[in-house]
This record gives C-alpha cells, structure tokens and sequence, in this order.
C-alpha cells in the first residue's frame, strides 16, 4: 500500500557569507512514498545566493561581575619521571653538603680551622673539637674574665674558644676532654677524661672532670690540688681558693683557669721556655715536677 505523504519540505539555499546568513526561496512539494517507504521525491532547485544582509547595531555592553574568591590550593601532583630524578639528585647533592659542611666536628671528615653549617668557625680534629690550642706564644693569654667568656686569638693559630661555648657543647651531654701536651724536645704525652663539663657563668663556669687516663699523669683531678669542682679565675675574677688570686699573683701572669691554690696545671700561663719555675705552661705530674715547662698544648672535647 503505497502511502501518499504530503509534507512541506524547506528547501533552502542555505549559503554561509561571512557571518550573514539569507533564505532565499522557499518550494512546496509532494512526496510519494512506496510500502518500503523509499522516498522517490526530488528536491527543489537551488536557490540564487542571497546578497549580504546589514551588519546589527552593536550590543550594549553588559556590567562587570564581583570578582571571585580565592580557591584553595591544590594538592601537588605526583612527580613525574624528571621530577624524581631532581629529587634524588637534591638528596645527593644534600648529602655531599653535609660532608662538605658538618654540623659539627662530630660528623666532619675534614681537620683543622672550618665553618660548620651554623656560620660559626670551629677547629676538628678527628671528630674532636679544639677548644684550646697553643705552640708558639703569638697570642697573649693575660686576659680578663669577659675575653676568657666570649674566646680570643685565631682559629689558624693559638686560640681559646671561649667558656659560653664550652658549656654549650658539653652541658647535658655525654662528654670526654683530652689534652695533648709537648715540650721543647718535642716529647709527647696525653690525659683524657672520659667524663667533662662546664657549668654557665652564673656558677662561674665550675669544671667537672673524672676518669683519667694517659702518659701524663693527672694534674687536673689530682686529689692534692682537684680543679674539679673549681670555679674559673682570671686576674679580674678571684674564685680560686688561695689568699690572692692565682691568674695574677701566684708566679707572674698565669692566664684564666679552673685554679685551686694554685694548683698543678696551668695551661695558659704566659707561653715560654723556662726551667726550675712555674712561671709559663705546667703540667705538673708529667715535666712540671723538674720545673721543664711546655711548648705546646692542645685542649679538646668530644660529645658523643
Ligand atoms: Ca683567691
């Protein structure tokens, strides 16, 4: 059965000209359709193409929104190949810096005078920090409590670190000292004590040590003259327990100390080569006992 469909059909030439669009004409037809609905209807001719129309009247312009908020912020990716490459590349390039610059002489692999991550300069020596070091008398060690408080010479020569920073390094930690002694002769001899401290300066800065050993005998916690204990003395800070004052009385000028009365060790006592006195660097259970004063010290600590 055939089906007789009458639609309109629009036919329009439709033709894009730049942004103008026109019909041009419109046709009428009649479409015939068979049982399978296969459309045997033509379409209308083509229309002319219509001529540009009139560009409109531009539109007003509208009014300017608030401006939003700010979003939060977005979590970061997850590192791509390259990005994990520079971050192993930092962690290693971090981990030659920590040898490079140690946070302290504990973990530095370099000795002698360096810059340690916190700015401050600092002497190593095997993992031990040098808070005292003497050898050729170019620094005068005749000083007053405020010098001996904050340091004095130079890190590439003689020095003394300074007491602040002694009972920095060593207050509430595990700490050992080890001092190394030489004479004219260049003879050698050492003490350690496995246990050090300095209080702050509200307690004078009161050194304790214990548990010596060495070659040099022990002229620091010797039970006779026991610095242990003692208050620190310079020649304008009286706390030793002599009637003077040991730094500036006892034998000429013999620098600020842990002093007793005044005691068997003197290590920064004027520097000098003197024998039958006690005038320069004694140590007294080693050359001290035939008056043979030292050339060169080295006083150092170790927190472990
Ligand atoms: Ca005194």
């Amino acid at each position: 059965m055939k089906i007789e469909l009458t639609m309109l059909l629009l036919t329009a030439a439709m033709v894009t000209l730049s942004k103008t669009q026109q019909c041009r004409e419109v046709t009428r037809q009649v479409i015939v359709c068979d049982d399978d609905a296969n459309i045997r209807g033509g379409k209308g001719e083509k229309g002319d193409i219509g001529a540009n129309g009139k560009a409109g009247p531009p539109g007003s312009k509208g009014s300017k929104g608030d401006r939003g908020g700010v979003g939060d912020k977005g979590k970061q990716g997850e590192s791509c190949a390259l990005g994990a490459f520079e971050t192993e590349m930092r962690e290693k390039l971090q981990e030659i810096e920590n040898r490079l610059i140690p946070t302290s002489c504990l973990t530095s692999t370099v000795n002698g005078k360096q810059t340690l991550r916190s700015g401050e300069e600092a002497f190593c020596d095997a993992g031990w920090t040098v808070f005292q070091r003497r050898f050729d008398g170019s620094v005068n060690f005749d000083l007053t409590w405020e010098k001996y408080k904050v340091g004095f010479g130079n890190m590439s020569g003689e020095f003394w670190l300074g007491l602040d920073k002694i009972h920095s390094l060593t207050a509430g930690r595990g700490c050992r000292l080890r001092i190394d002694l030489w004479d004219f002769d260049n003879d050698h001899a050492y003490a350690v004590y496995s246990s050090f401290s300095v209080e702050d300066e509200t307690d004078g800065y009161k050194l304790h040590v214990a548990d010596y050993q060495g070659t040099a005998g022990n002229s620091l916690a010797n039970n006779n003259h026991n610095n242990s204990g003692m208050r620190f003395t310079t020649k304008d800070r009286d706390q030793d327990t002599w009637s003077s004052n040991c730094a500036s009385d006892h034998a000429g000028p013999l620098g600020g100390w842990w002093y007793v009365s005044c005691g068997y060790s003197r290590l920064n006592a004027k520097w000098g080569r003197s024998e039958g006195t006690w005038r320069n660097i004694v140590w007294y259970h080693w050359k001290g006992s035939s008056g043979i004063a030292l050339k060169a010290t080295t006083m150092k600590l170790r927190c472990d």
